[in-house]
């Protein structure tokens, strides 16, 4: 024991003298770059840690988030569901995925109701989305296309959307009925409503210094390809289970 404990004091000896030859720029050059090292080690585990994968239902009330929440886990629509009073949350494989279920990782799927007052809660997942399905009833979309249009837009202009560039697919749904709107025929009303919003929303806010982003590029017409974060349109009809695209969509940014 003695014995280490003089090896321990002339190592600590060797190292002084060794340290103390060193120039001392070179020393803390050196003490700079390690604690750099470790503190990228450190954030990249953390960040590593909380990787994403909750996909997030969102969309006016009746636009058929629930019936879509139940295709997509159980394989029917759960018939009769009445407009949503709190958040629809659960961990599952997909039902289309069933037979793969040891090999793959679960999905977290949340339904955040259309009601004004329950739209707050969407904040609450937003920091662990990984992408958000906001729902638009193509059926009856144009005397709501304005009130589509302000709900999307306070979407693409939240902080945690632009900044983390979460991944925006508009899910037309109820195509099952003849009379439903293309997504096309969607896409440009959106855009040509974003584009009136964007207007008067700024018009109103330069007054009082605003930190909102600004969507587009100021001068032009509005379109979903100049959003930051991917926005992308696709159909579905929850009802019938015709949910291939937006199982898609899921898997591509959570990968199974
Ligand atoms: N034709 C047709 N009707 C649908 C479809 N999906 C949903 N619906 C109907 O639309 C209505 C609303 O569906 P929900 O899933 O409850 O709507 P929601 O978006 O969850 O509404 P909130 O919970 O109020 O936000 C119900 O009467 C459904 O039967 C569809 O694909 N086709
Ligand atoms: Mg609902």
């Amino acid at each position: 024991m003695e014995h280490l404990l003089q090896h321990v004091e002339q190592w600590k000896g060797d190292l002084e003298k060794w340290v103390r030859q060193l120039p001392p720029e070179q020393l803390y050059t050196a003490l700079v770059v390690l604690l750099l090292t470790v503190t990228f080690l450190l954030l990249g585990r953390l960040f590593k840690g909380t990787k994403s994968n909750t996909i997030v239902l969102a969309g006016l009330s009746g636009s058929g988030k629930t019936v879509l929440f139940y295709q997509l886990r159980d394989g029917s629509p759960h018939q009769g569901t009445v407009t949503s009073m709190e958040p629809n949350e659960d961990w599952f494989i997909l039902h289309s995925e069933s037979e793969k279920k040891n090999k793959i990782k679960p999905v977290r799927v949340v339904d955040v109701p259309g009601h004004p007052r329950l739209r707050p809660k969407l904040d609450e997942f937003l920091p662990q989305a990984a992408g958000i399905v906001f729902v638009v009833d193509a059926l009856d979309f144009l005397p709501n296309c304005r009130a589509v249009a302000e709900y999307l837009y306070d979407i693409l202009t939240k902080t945690n959307v632009v900044n983390k560039k979460i991944p925006v697919l508009i899910l037309c749904n109820k195509t099952d009925k003849v009379t439903a709107h293309s997504k096309e025929f969607i896409r440009k009303q959106l855009e040509k409503e974003i584009d009136k919003l964007r207007t008067s929303r700024t018009a109103v806010s330069t007054a009082d210094v605003t930190n909102e982003v600004t969507l587009g590029i100021a001068g032009e017409a509005f379109a979903f390809v100049q959003c930051h974060n991917k926005v992308s349109v696709a159909e579905a009809s929850g009802i019938k289970g015709e949910i291939t695209q937006l199982e898609q969509f899921i898997r591509e940014h959570v990968k199974p």
